[in-house]
């Protein structure tokens, strides 16, 4: 017998029951972020709530935050088009690396990480280490400084390759992205480029980044590690102690783009995780084409990984979008594409590629834009049910996504379909099954799900209570084979804790 025609989404904020201690401690043991929620530019008691109410019953493993260290705080706007006091940028301009930030104070970044760890969810950070601020003498903490002198830290002008007459461009700064010399030693868009080759210098990065692994951090993203270079991001993670869970800390390297030789992503798979940058803008490709209706064919999706020239699975941080594509709508999904970002965000979730990051942060109609804040430039509170923010974290069907990709593990993608059109579908294993539609009409498939044969609840649309479904439900027959209606733009999974 079919299944139910396609269900409509609930909108609704997931039901929270809190995480048990042991589960906490479960969660908190393994060296894996599990799906990571990339919370970007929250204020450290929005991340702490959201980790007790929503991350932790959900299932989410780890929470990324924003860079937390002092940073830059503009007095004045520049000329011509600016028009933004404290565009979001600004965090990416560190200054001294005590946690006085526009996310809030160290106080308060202690109590989220542990708030965070006590629902099981572990904390990975931004890490801005490739360079100083760029501009300006006043921060949000209070620091002062000058151009190439940090006092708080301290850094001094020999500490910087431009001082040292070690970049080879005319002007300081990187004028040609795939000239070595220039990308690991002159300053990326006017910041001040660190010596990160001086163990005066690593050892300073080291003690901030160790500073942080105190705290219970679990690992960071680095910012701009292509200009830091393999050699040198080899030097200081060296440095770097083990994690309260008795861990490497996690590393992921933010290199972008499709550099040539040393340069490229896959120079650096030995040196840690990879942002996969290059894989979201084929997920992109995928879902949301160039042509006139911008509607892509996700058929393509059969292969994706390094057989799509990405870098390695198991090398990879994922995702549909981050803080910089999401600006660029050419290359990258965002929240204003909807439910087709919705879609991505399953399927990323669902096909097994690198430790995958949902991500969640604040809405914008001019790219420099400030996040929600006071007059100061301090990041008000989150509010999911103000238009100011986009909480793809809490969609229904991503977060029982966040529980399928906990139950099917690492289980191997098989039993894959596709309409060679616009709907795919595939198992992990024997352990859960999932469907993806990305074209504007319903459609029901026949196909052989690789599950043991029974009545399945969809977790897209409905939960299993007891041994009901509050949506549709799905028949397998003996066979394994299954009628599925899967609606437009819209998804069907279940797994084996779906089967009523
Ligand atoms: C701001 C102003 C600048 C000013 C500067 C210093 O915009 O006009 O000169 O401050 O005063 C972010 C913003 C920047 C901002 C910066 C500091 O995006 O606009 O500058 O914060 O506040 C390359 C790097 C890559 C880097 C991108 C931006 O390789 O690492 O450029 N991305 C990271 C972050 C950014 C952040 C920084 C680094 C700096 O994710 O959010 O900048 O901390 C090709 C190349 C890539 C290149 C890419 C640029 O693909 O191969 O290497 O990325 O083009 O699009």
């Amino acid at each position: 017998m079919p299944s139910a025609g396609p269900a409509t989404r609930s909108t609704a904020a997931p039901e929270a029951a809190p995480v048990s201690a042991a589960v906490a401690r479960a969660r908190l043991r393994s060296a894996s972020p599990g799906v990571t929620a990339n919370l970007w530019e929250w204020n450290w008691v929005s991340v702490a709530q959201e980790c007790r109410t929503v991350l932790g019953p959900a299932g989410y493993g780890g929470v990324q935050v924003a860079p937390p260290q002092d940073s830059v705080k503009r007095t004045a706007l520049g000329n011509g088009s600016d028009t933004v006091l404290h565009p979001w940028w600004e965090v990416y301009q560190p200054v001294r690396y005590q946690l006085t930030s526009r996310m809030g104070n160290e106080q308060q970044f202690q109590d989220m990480v542990r708030a965070c760890r006590r629902a099981g969810v572990k904390v990975y950070v931004d890490a801005v280490i490739n360079h100083t601020t760029g501009q300006g003498n006043t921060s949000y903490g209070g620091a002062s400084y000058t151009p190439y002198n940090y006092p708080a830290i301290p850094y001094r002008p020999n500490d910087f390759h431009f001082n040292a007459g070690e970049c080879p461009s005319s002007d300081g700064g990187i004028q040609d992205f795939n000239n070595k010399l220039q990308v690991f030693k002159c300053n990326l868009v006017g910041l001040e480029d660190l010596r990160t080759e001086q163990n005066s210098v690593r050892i300073k990065l080291a003690r901030y980044l160790n500073k942080l692994i105190g705290y219970g951090v679990s690992g960071f993203r680095v910012d701009a590690a292509k200009h830091i270079g393999q050699k040198d991001l080899d030097g200081i993670y060296a440095k770097l102690n083990r994690t309260v869970d008795g861990h490497k800390p996690y590393w992921a390297l933010e290199v972008l783009g499709d550099g040539p030789g040393v340069l490229a992503p896959q120079a650096f798979e030995r040196n840690g995780k990879l942002l996969g940058a290059n894989g979201a803008k084929q997920i992109k490709n995928a879902f949301k084409s160039y042509t006139q209706e911008r509607i892509g064919s996700i058929a393509t999706l059969e292969v994706f990984g390094r057989d799509s020239g990405l870098t390695r699975s198991s090398r990879t941080s994922s995702f549909v979008q981050n803080h910089d594509s999401e600006r660029n709508p050419n290359d990258h999904l965002n929240y204003k594409d909807g439910a087709t970002n919705i879609l991505a965000t399953e399927w990323l979730l669902a096909s097994g590629y690198g430790d995958p990051q949902v991500y969640a942060s604040f809405t914008w109609e001019i790219p420099e834009q400030s996040p929600p804040a006071n007059a100061e430039g301090l990041i008000t509170n989150t509010d999911c049910a103000s238009s100011q923010w986009a909480c793809v974290n809490r969609d229904p069907g991503v977060v029982a996504m966040v529980g399928w990709y906990n139950y099917v593990g690492k289980a191997q993608r098989r039993n894959f379909y596709t309409d060679d059109a616009n709907v795919i579908a595939f198992s992990r294993g024997q352990r859960g099954w999932a469907a993806f539609n990305n074209g504007t009409e319903a459609k029901q498939i026949n196909v052989q799900t690789g599950m043991a044969g029974g009545r399945y609840c969809d977790a897209i649309h409905g939960s299993k209570v007891g041994n009901r479904c509050t949506g549709p439900v799905v028949r397998v027959n003996a066979a394994g084979r299954a009628t599925v209606s899967v609606g437009a733009k819209d998804a069907v999974a279940f797994d084996r804790l779906d089967r009523l």
